[in-house]
């Protein structure tokens, strides 16, 4: 039996769903169940009745399916797939920033610990985050860890003082807005597509900001035929199998988030046969970080 076909075995034996993120490996976006973002992605884990979840993204995915369903088994197939974005902000500092802001919401994306949800209000990711946003009746806002979707969402917001953490995505940091205007000088008609994790410099030269299902949406229902794609390169395994007559360029090569890439066939399939690599979140953060995720997904519907 091939590798494909043993893990099909054992998922239909162990019941389980298997989930995976946009910026996955192509052939792991094609054995999951679903494919989406990561706030899709986290009402599929809440809703679906399997209670063994293999989730291919990064840890604060699978933290995040366990902390709304600490019942369920949630199994992250290469346990040190991190997201460094996540790992820059920490509790401690949160704290004594909130101090110095008593009044302000305060809200992080879910690229965040656990640690950290614990301290906010609400999580947001970037398919989300406006609408989310818009709710509050808060004047003042604490945002991170992303500076960049926290600048981004400022601008969409200039009645709201944000307060932004200095955090950034190093997978989105790499792209220069040369590398976009290197395309456009040879396609002048292609769109840029870009994701609000982009620096400020390469989003005001974009034609479109959106999340990754924003982008794979824009591009499908726009007439348009090429498209720069400026956010992590996985997209485009969707993006080519909606749109298999038009064009996808990406700026330059260097757009692949290593964490992302690190799930391969064999991790899926081991963690699958002995149900290892289960992501545990202690009771106390848990219950903490509950609240900001359950928000989220009340706010956002
Ligand atoms: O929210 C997500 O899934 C991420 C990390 C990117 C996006 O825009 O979908
Ligand atoms: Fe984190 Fe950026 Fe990788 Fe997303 S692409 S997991 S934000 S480092």
């Amino acid at each position: 039996m091939s590798l494909l076909e043993n893990i099909i075995k054992l998922k239909k034996e162990k019941k389980a769903l298997i989930l995976a993120h946009y910026y996955q490996r192509p052939e792991v976006q094609d054995i999951a169940d679903y494919v989406g973002d990561s706030y899709y992605l986290s009402k599929i884990a809440k809703d679906s009745p399997e209670q063994i979840i293999v989730f291919c993204g990064v840890r604060f995915m699978a933290e995040s399916a366990k902390i709304l369903s600490p019942e369920k088994t949630i199994l992250l197939p290469a346990l040190d797939a991190g997201c460094p974005m996540a790992d820059m902000a920490d509790g401690e500092a949160l704290l004594e920033l909130k101090k110095e802001h008593p009044n302000a919401a305060v809200v992080c994306y879910i690229n965040s610990t656990a640690e950290v949800k614990a301290h906010c209000d609400v999580s947001v990711t970037s398919s989300n985050a406006v609408k989310i946003l818009r709710k509050l009746d808060k004047d003042e806002i604490i945002f991170l860890p992303d500076k960049n979707l926290g600048s981004y969402l400022a601008e969409q917001m200039p009645d709201k003082k944000f307060i932004l953490w200095p955090g950034f995505c190093i997978t989105h940091r790499k792209v220069n807005p040369s590398h976009i205007l290197d395309i456009k000088r040879i396609k002048p008609e292609a769109l840029a597509l870009a994701h609000p994790e982009c620096e400020k410099e390469v989003r005001d030269i974009s034609d479109f900001i959106g999340s990754t299902s924003e982008i794979i949406e824009y591009a499908t229902n726009n007439s348009s035929r090429d498209f720069i794609i400026v956010t992590e390169q996985g997209v485009l395994h969707e993006l080519k199998k909606r749109n298999p007559s038009k064009n996808f360029y990406t700026p330059g090569s260097t757009m692949t988030c290593v964490n992302m890439k690190k799930t391969t066939l064999e991790d899926v399939y081991e963690c699958l046969l002995d149900l290892s690599n289960s992501i545990e979140v202690d009771e106390e953060t848990r219950v903490g970080a509950l609240n900001s995720l359950v928000n989220m997904h009340n706010y956002a519907r």
